[in-house]
């Protein structure tokens, strides 16, 4: 599907444009709130995805509120267009741990999101697998994510598992579907050996791949037999920082572990991890592996070891346990050209998703959200993020949280963050959307508050939301909450 345009898919591109602007036109808004102290429409993110629409054309949106939901998580073929958005990547996170013996008698690990629908994105949620953490149930192939329908796309998450934590399939003859495309950007990967696992066409860019406990193996490739490679799956990282140690002695080395008929980009990365033993960056286990393989390469750096440049033109074979690795010279694969080569400028340049994905491209088909979509949508006069004071950034789910919405939510006679009347104490800032618990925000994110509001005071833009900024805490009668006088938190009834 590699850089291949025909008639057909220009109709199919042009159809996609003209839905494209339709979508971003209407945005998104928020389908059900998840909320681990059930305030919200569920505990649990999977009650939330057995309750949206099935095969539904528009997108579904799960907005995830902070907190830690221990489950495992399935996404059924049937709830396509789902967008898993939380409302903060290191707040919110999604982890389970349980293992069982499969059929051939190893201990396994359950994944903790299985998608098995078309269509899906995951967003600022962290993700991760305690099979193999202290205390675990120490099951192999902990998934973090396990992957079988098309058109994922995963957009600043933080996953950690072990062996496998992405893994990908896709081509039918792998188990899954159909194409099972993955785009992963802006996001950190942590695993042990092969913990980016991909039998399909991926893509990942401006992510931290890091190795954890003791295996160097960060790429595992596997392609489809028998296939030209114009028409071969390929997997591309583009602009990604390799790190951590790697102390296993047999399987020391190698930011790739190829298997057969493997294409692999590798493009504008950084490695920081301990390649310092001068053991090539490309490795496969056997020489038949090989032989059906490609690696492409551009512009990569080595930043922390002495030993440079990265080594390429060699490959290993493991030996024997405690032995060195074996490397065998270069040799063409089975199509005659080198196994390993190095991109132009231009080449680099151009390996972009839409280039890899054909009909799909993953940074401009998404849905638009409450304070990025060019609405005002709580009718307040102000349009999205950063002139409605109740989004916190572009991503955020609505434009009225509840400490912006007007009403008193909790039922204390506080209502907002500086409300018409009393502002809610629990309310610090405007896009907190609890009413009823303080959330401290980041002095990063307040800092933005500040010169924000400033910027469209400016403006003129900005009238009585930026007055409250300046407004001195202060409590009245009404309200049975006081706002907590300077490094004070009491409560005082009235
Ligand atoms: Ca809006
Ligand atoms: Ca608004
Ligand atoms: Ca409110
Ligand atoms: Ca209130």
């Amino acid at each position: 599907m590699r850089g291949r345009t025909s008639g057909a898919m220009a109709i199919v591109c042009f159809a996609a444009a003209v839905a494209l602007v339709v979508l971003r036109a209407h945005g998104v808004d928020v389908t059900f709130a998840v909320s681990p102290d059930g305030s919200r429409d569920f505990v649990s993110v999977q009650e939330a995805i057995h309750a949206v629409p099935d095969e539904s054309l528009e997108w579904s949106v799960i907005r995830i509120l902070r907190g830690t939901y221990f489950e495992s998580v399935v996404v059924p073929e049937t709830k396509q267009r789902l967008l898993l958005i939380g409302d903060d990547r290191a707040e919110t996170v999604i982890e389970f741990d349980e293992s069982y013996v499969n059929g051939a008698g190893q201990l396994v690990a359950v994944p903790v999101l299985t998608n098995h629908a078309d269509d899906v994105i995951v967003r600022s949620l962290t993700i991760r697998n305690l099979a193999d953490e202290p205390g675990g149930s120490g099951g192999k192939w902990d998934a973090a994510i396990m992957n079988f329908g098309d058109r994922l796309a995963l957009n600043d998450v933080h996953l950690r598992g072990d062996h496998d934590t992405l893994t990908m399939y896709g081509p039918t003859h792998m188990g899954g579907p159909g194409p099972g495309r993955v785009y992963v950007t802006n996001s950190h990967i942590q695993g042990r050996g092969d913990f980016i696992a991909s039998f399909t066409s991926a893509f990942i860019e401006n992510t931290t791949l890091e190795t954890i406990r003791d295996r160097g193996h960060f790429l595992f490739q596997m392609g489809l037999e028998e296939t030209a490679p114009a028409d071969q799956e390929a997997l591309v990282v583009k602009n990604c920082t390799f790190t951590g140690e790697s102390l296993d002695p047999v399987w020391p080395a190698g930011a790739t572990n190829l298997y057969t008929d493997a294409i692999v980009y590798l493009i504008g990365n950084v490695f920081e991890f301990d390649v310092g033993a001068n053991r090539p960056v490309v490795h496969f286990h056997e020489p038949i592996q090989a032989s059906g393989s490609m690696v492409f390469h551009f512009d990569n750096a080595q930043m922390l070891s002495t030993v440079s440049p990265l080594v390429w033109d060699s490959y290993s074979a493991v030996g024997p346990v405690g032995t060195p690795l074996l490397e065998f010279p270069v040799t063409n694969n089975d199509y005659g050209v080198p196994i390993i080569q190095a991109l132009s400028p231009a080449e680099a340049a151009s390996t972009a998703p839409a280039w890899l994905f054909g009909d799909w491209d993953p940074i401009q088909d998404v849905p638009l959200l409450a304070c990025e979509d060019g609405i005002d949508n709580d009718d307040d006069g102000r349009i999205d993020f950063p002139a409605d004071m109740g989004c916190e950034s572009p991503s955020s789910v609505t434009e009225s949280p509840q400490c912006d919405d007007g009403e008193d939510n909790d039922d204390d006679d506080c209502v907002d963050w500086g409300g018409e009347g009393d502002p809610d104490p629990e309310c610090l800032v405007p896009w907190h959307d609890d009413e009823s618990v303080v959330y401290a925000p980041e002095p990063s994110s307040f800092l933005g508050l500040i010169v924000g509001g400033g910027f469209l005071m400016l403006l003129g833009a900005c009238s009585r939301r930026f007055e409250t900024l300046r407004r001195p805490a202060s409590a009245s009668s009404g309200c049975r909450w006081v706002r907590p006088l300077e490094g004070g938190s009491s409560r005082v009834a009235t």
